[in-house]
């Protein structure tokens, strides 16, 4: 399982004439960003003979393929990354010091590829640097937007969105395949002709627009072993005049507007985390990557098979979230009307084919298409859509005769709208959660009706993370240090981790483990004080909260906290104060009036503690702009403490607390989502765990009796705080400018019940896990201790294993070897 001998001469020798063929220059007078792109064309070199023999491979295998489908793939970097899976980082860092560069510096150089939002879109992108490293077949299915998620500015301590334009230096690891375009129809209208031979009806879509989807691979590196596997995203273009019908040759209008639908369906991609807008441009956006990628995985299947009713058996498709769920449609679709097969073996194939996981309950994420825009827009879809679920309603009838409440709450067409999750669990063989909690959370509540109708159909995969990225690259020193001390085995098998327990009481290693954490606060600081401009003293407790801005995850509650701090600090000076510095990074959805206040809010907090010289410096608050995967690396590397702290049971899962523990920073947080399996695998006594649970929760959410204005008149600091909301404390020019955020946590007279998120009702026992936190850190022995136990117990949360459960308990795929030639 070793990968092709390195030649130093001859990769310096190719990025020389990269950078010359490319922009006819000499390395010397190349910018950064030429060489970026010289270095990347070198690299790719390396993977080109890899990802031809991986295929090569699985064509004579002919094994079963998982497609991962998604609307979001949150790759980051890919240079740092394809480096370090050709085990060949080391080597270029030296090439490249060789001829005067340095390797941070190039990599640097890359824009990320933010094609995610957030958790969702970061998973998928692990999942494929697992199944790669398992050696197991698949293909990454989404879209090539040309602007992924948007930089953040911070201008006055507000958010400000910029267009990321990420391709606009071109992409060196990108592979357009015009050769397998594919043409996607919207709108029109169904004919129906009845054929007397066959006695059988034959659906026509006619009167439609459509547009060339034409995919871009992206080659995703197996850690070591050879194999590289295939991340497909489709672009959109015009259909040529040339192209069009007989029929509607000489359109002049019919030709711009679908000039205009090819522009506008992969321009960008929507900024919502955890939140469905219903917009028509995002129904578009998903028929159109899902019709291309299973017109694709057809057409792959039919190439060496005959019998479209086995499909299954060498495909299976995964669906991440409801987002792709017109999937299961399509797929029918192409069986009934292009495949000529009867509805019940077009069922019986679309049924084994298609899983769905769900990574949310919250409501408002809930994707429903009124079927006006529906129809209008995928007229035969929608027709097979009704047709499934007058058959599901059936079964419903069946099951619970008279039960009209059963058929209300699951029917998949019900007051004018399709229910994608009501779809997805009807179509397909699996229903999965993302963490413990998660699961039994849908089972007994969100989706409860369906589990008791379906029980078989239920499953968990706890979500994990790749240490190749998070560890391996993000953090080399500690990787290192690892490395000498138990072996480099973890790089692929995680939980050898628990190796590291021999030396967590070694007060050498405690040192040795600390100072690195301490040398990676010291490249934070450093990041944090060009960028930001403020100085951050890395002796200080790095408490970090970095995450998309959401209600739920509860910034707020953070930042109430360090306001709280802050009094304290003002009005006793001579109390013994461990320095703090709370970190924040979080992108909040362009039109999420109240997370964007809440980003304003804690940089008006930052501005006045930074700059109050009274303190002396113990309380430093640092919001990092354009928090993203590439700064994510360094910050996780560099934390002491991981805040995780979301109203227990809002939190399908998480995986930023996965990265934390990883990089040995206990978690202070709720037992929400993998929280609590973060606690079962260390222990309770090396987390600071708070707050309501998720029972609690639940049932103050059903039965009432929450009041936070008691909590309010009867606790005098938190009164405090929240009057420092509304008197101008933070907002001398506009007083006001925060009542919004006070009306949330007091006022009832808002829609919803105040305090939402369970604030005020978390705040006390909070800020004793606080104290907690800061008694522990005086203790440097057991700290250390702490920190590495972190570390030697994160083995469970590697995406290795959550993808071997994917394929052994849902996808059933066989592992593939690849031998270099
Ligand atoms: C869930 F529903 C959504 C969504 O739209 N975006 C998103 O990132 C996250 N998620 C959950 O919020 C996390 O708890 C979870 O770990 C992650 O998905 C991956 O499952």
């Amino acid at each position: 399982m070793t990968a092709k001998k390195f030649n130093k001469k001859e990769f310096i020798r190719e990025v020389k004439a990269n950078v010359k063929a490319l922009y006819r220059k000499n390395l010397e007078e190349a910018t950064q960003q030429q060489i970026f792109q010289a270095v990347s064309y070198a690299v790719k070199d390396e993977i080109i003979e890899n990802w031809l023999a991986t295929q090569e491979q699985y064509e004579k295998d002919d094994p079963k393929y998982v497609y991962y489908m998604s609307m979001e793939f949150l790759m980051g970097r890919a240079l740092g990354n394809n480096m370090i899976n050709l085990t060949i980082y080391d080597e270029v860092k030296e090439a490249l010091e060789e001829i005067g560069l340095d390797i941070n510096v190039i990599e640097d150089q890359e824009p990320d590829a933010a094609l995610g939002n957030g958790g969702l879109g970061r998973l998928a992108a692990c999942f494929l640097d697992s199944l790669a490293t398992l050696g197991y077949p698949a293909y990454g299915c989404g879209i090539r937007y040309r602007y992924g998620m948007f930089k953040q500015k911070i201008e006055d301590g507000y958010q400000v969105e910029v267009p990321d334009n990420w391709l606009k230096d071109g992409n060196p690891f990108e592979l357009r395949r015009p050769e397998y375009a594919k043409e996607v129809k919207f709108g029109g209208y169904v004919r129906v002709e009845y054929d007397e031979k066959t006695g059988r009806n034959y659906y026509k879509q006619e009167g439609y627009q459509s547009v060339r989807a034409v995919p871009y691979d992206f080659p995703i590196v197996g850690y070591n072993n050879n194999i590289v596997n295939t991340l497909r995203i489709w672009d959109a273009e015009a259909i040529s005049e040339f192209q069009l019908d007989s029929f509607d040759k000489g359109d002049y209008r019919k030709a711009v507007e679908q000039e205009n639908l090819a522009r506008n369906i992969v321009e960008v991609l929507y900024p919502n985390d955890n939140h469905y807008a219903g917009k028509e441009l995002r129904l578009k956006q998903q028929y159109f990557f899902i019709s291309a990628s299973v017109q694709e995985a057809i057409a792959k299947y039919k190439k060496n098979h005959d019998d479209i009713r086995k499909f299954y058996e060498k495909a299976t498709f995964q669906l991440n979230d409801t987002h792709p769920t017109v999937a299961v449609a399509e797929l029918m679709r192409i069986l009934l009307d292009e495949e000529g097969l009867t509805w019940d073996e077009a069922w019986e194939v679309t049924s084994k084919t298609c899983a769905y996981t769900n990574h949310t309950i919250m409501a408002e994420a809930l994707e429903k298409w009124p079927i006006e825009l529906f129809s209008r827009l995928l007229p035969r879809v929608y027709q097979i859509i009704e047709e499934i679920n007058r058959r599901f309603v059936a079964q419903i009838e069946a099951k619970y005769p008279g039960d009209f409440e059963k058929v209300r709450k699951m029917a998949i067409i019900f007051d004018g709208q399709v229910k994608m999750a009501h779809l997805a669990i009807a179509a397909g063989y699996s229903v999965n959660g993302v963490a413990q909690l998660h699961t039994e959370i849908l089972k007994h509540q969100e989706l409860k009706d369906f589990y008791e109708m379906m029980p078989e159909k239920f499953n968990n995969k706890t979500n994990g993370i790749t240490q190749r990225r998070f560890l391996l690259h993000g953090n080399p020193l500690l990787a290192s240090w690892i490395t000498e001390h138990i072996g480099d085995e973890w790089i692929t098998d995680l939980p050898q981790l628990s190796k590291l327990k021999v030396y967590v009481d070694d007060p050498k290693a405690q040192q040795e483990f600390m100072n690195i954490k301490y040398q990676n606060k010291v490249r934070l600081a450093k990041y944090i004080q060009e960028h930001n401009g403020i100085e951050v003293d890395p002796r200080s407790i790095f408490d970090v909260q970095v995450k998309r801005l959401h209600e739920y995850k509860r910034q707020l509650l953070n930042i109430l906290h360090v306001m709280y701090l802050y009094n304290q600090i003002k009005d006793h000076p001579e109390m013994d104060f461990y320095p703090r510095t709370f970190i924040f990074g979080a992108k909040a959805a362009a039109g999420y009036r109240r997370a964007k206040l809440t980003i304003k809010l804690i940089n008006s907090v930052a501005d006045v503690i930074n700059n109050d010289a009274s303190i002396k410096n113990k309380l430093k608050v640092v919001f990092i702009e354009d928090y993203r995967v590439s700064n994510a690396e360094w910050i996780f590397a560099a934390a002491d403490v991981s805040e995780q702290i979301s109203t227990a049971s809002k939190e399908a899962s998480g995986t930023g607390n996965m990265k934390f523990m990883l990089n040995g920073a206990p978690t202070l947080g709720t037992m929400d989502g993998a929280n609590v399996e973060i606690v079962e695998e260390v222990g309770k006594e090396n987390a600071f765990i708070f707050g309501l649970t998720a029972d609690e929760v639940i049932n103050y959410e059903q039965n009432g009796g929450y009041h936070p204005e008691n909590i309010f008149n009867s606790d005098q600091d938190i009164r405090r705080v929240l009057m420092q909301l509304i008197n101008g404390e933070y907002a001398p020019d506009d007083p006001e400018r925060f009542r919004e955020i006070y009306d949330s946590l007091l006022n009832t007279k808002s829609s919803d019940r105040a305090d939402t998120y369970f604030i005020l009702a978390d705040f006390r026992s909070y800020a004793d896990a606080q104290k907690r936190v800061e008694e522990a850190y005086r203790d440097e022995a057991g700290w250390a201790k702490m920190a590495m136990l972190n570390t030697a117990c994160s083995g469970k949360f590697t995406s290795d294993r959550t993808i071997q459960q994917y394929v052994d308990e849902i996808w059933h795929l066989q592992k593939e070897t690849v031998k270099v030639k």
